[in-house]
This record gives structure tokens, sequence and C-alpha cells, in this order.
């Protein structure tokens, strides 16, 4: 008796915490860029992590970097109701509408990563991102101090009218400025990929005949400058010795490039942020409804000073 007894108690028990479980799970959809660079595919894996760990049912859209495929989630997220929408827009322009249909039906809509330019911010609640014009006056900074003032660049760009190739090039050139000696002579995007990477500096390589005269590469992220990096060599140069390297995001190959020296310096725009914005969207859904309307990630510069040290924490290499 006492025995059956204890079994049911047992199973009413548990069926109130599934049922206390299921009220509470959230569904949410996440539009996701691409998979163009390591930075992202990190950043993916982290935000389905993250989902897991937190019970969150995740709905995981991959747009292949095309804005087009971007919206079409965002609408079917809506049709299916979920309880949050978050996105990482490819490129700046074309969201009002978008937004506009999933304020009408009642879902939250955050920002993660890159940034939109509607001029009505109500129809997000907040963006948590790193400040991507800081990383770019912070890789400038760095180069001008490595030139000592003085020097040619080539510049690799990310994908064109994306927020973090706006936002880099605007904070480099805007330390840039402040070094008259300094002068960018080739910029040109590779769409964050490293074979647009490779295949935009061979384009430098032929044009300049051998980069000559120059003395440094900036690249608006570090896949770009790990496909430069080969075709630099395949040409015979020398990166990270006759020609200066800086990048932005720190994932473990670059820092591999700089302990074989042939990369100088990266700004690590950090992957793990999954518990940061789901910590947001939990929060909202929750009740805390005021948000500032940028939640800053920070940023740092890393050299051949720390390589060893950054890729030890991140890899255990
Ligand atoms: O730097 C790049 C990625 O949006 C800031 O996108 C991000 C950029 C990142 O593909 O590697």
């Amino acid at each position: 008796m006492q025995h059956t007894k204890w079994i049911g108690g047992a199973i009413a028990g548990l069926w109130m915490v599934l049922a206390a479980h299921a009220a509470s799970a959230q569904t949410i959809g996440f539009s996701q860029v691409g998979h163009e660079s390591d930075w992202r595919t990190a950043f993916s894996k982290n935000m389905q992590d993250e989902a897991q760990k937190e019970g969150i049912n995740l709905k995981f859209s991959d747009a292949n970097q095309k804005e087009e495929d971007q919206l079409k989630a965002v609408r079917s997220f809506i049709a299916q109701r979920v309880d949050a929408i978050i996105i990482a827009p490819v490129v700046v322009t074309g969201w009002d509408q978008v937004l506009k249909e999933a304020k009408d039906a009642n879902i939250p809509v955050f920002l993660v990563d890159r940034d939109v330019d509607t001029q009505d911010k109500s129809l997000y609640v907040t963006r948590v991102s790193a400040d991507f014009n800081l990383e770019g006056r912070l890789a400038g900074a760095w180069l001008a101090q490595a030139l000592k003032g003085r020097g040619n660049i080539v510049e690799l760009q990310g994908t064109v009218g994306s927020a973090p190739a706006i936002e880099r090039k605007k904070g480099f050139d805007a330390v840039m400025a402040l070094f008259p000696l300094i002068k960018i002579v080739k910029s040109q995007s590779g769409d964050f990929t490293t074979q647009g990477g490779k295949e935009v500096m061979e384009s430098f390589i032929k044009a300049t005949d051998g980069l000559k005269g120059i003395s440094a590469v900036w690249s608006h992220n570090d896949n770009m400058l790990l496909g430069a990096i080969q075709a630099m060599k395949e040409a015979g140069l020398r990166p990270g010795k006759d020609i200066l390297t800086v990048s932005v995001d720190g994932v473990p190959d670059i820092f591999r490039a700089m302990l074989a020296g042939d990369a100088n310096a990266s700004v690590e725009l950090r992957s793990d942020i999954g518990p940061d914005i789901y910590g947001v969207v939990k929060a909202y859904l929750a009740g805390k409804k005021d948000w500032p309307k940028w939640v800053v990630i920070p940023s740092d510069l890393h050299t051949i000073a720390d390589a060893a040290e950054v890729l030890k924490k991140k890899t255990g290499e």
C-alpha cells in the first residue's frame, strides 16, 4: 500500500514538474546571418548549446548571407507565433516592414551582433552586440603605432552594407585621419570569407606588382585575412614580417597564424554571447520591459604578446 502510494505521488510530482516545464519552455526563433566565418559558426554553436542548457525551444535558421532568406525565416517565426524573435541582420537596410509585422503580431524582436538602420527604434527591444566602430579604432591605433605613422595599407572589407563593414571602416578611417602619412591605397570587399579574402588579395598582388610599397593589410575579419595570408605566401611574400596584419574576431586560427609568425594583431569579438542574449530575452518575457537600445559586449586587441595564452584559453592547446 505504502509502496503504491509512494509511486502514485512520485508520478503526480513528475507530471507537475513536466507541466510546469512545458508551460515555461519558451520558443524562440533565431535568424542567423549564415556560416561565412569561424566566428559565425562558433557563435551559432554557442546559441544552440545555451538554448539546450536553458530549456529553450530554439528554431534556428541559417540565411546563407541572403537577406531575402532572413525575411522569409522571420515571417515563418511570426506565423508559428514564437515567444520572441532574435535576428542577426545580414545588412542594415530593408527591415522596417517585417519588423512592423512582428510588432503587429505582438512578438518582441531582439537584434544581436549586426545592426539595422530603421528610424523607428520601437520596432525592436534592444541590440546585444560588440561596438564595431571601437574595433576599427583599436585596429587602427595598433597599426598606426606599428607603422610609426607612415606607410601604405590595403584593406579587405566585410560584406557590403553590413553593420560591421560600415562601422569598422568608419572607426579605422577616423584614426587614420590623424596620420597623414598613412594611406589606404586599395580597398575591396571579400564578403567576410576566407576564399573572398584570398581572391581579393590575389588581385591586389597583381595590381601592385607584388605589393610593392605596401606595408600592411587591414582586414575586417580574421577569415579574409587567413585567405589573404595564403595568397601572400603563395606569391612568395612574408605576411607578419614584411607586411604587417591586423584584423578582427580573434578566432583560433588567427592566434595559430600569429604563433607561426604570419599575422600580427586581432581584435577579439566574443562568440560566447548566448547567455548574454538569452538573459535579456528571458528577463523581457518575465516582465522586465525597459532596456537600453544597445547592450554592449566588450572587445580587446591581442598580439603575439598574449596569443599563446588566449589560444590556450579558447581551445586548451
Ligand atoms: O566579424 C565576421 C562575421 O557580424 C561582427 O560577421 C560580425 C562579423 C564577424 O562573418 O567574421
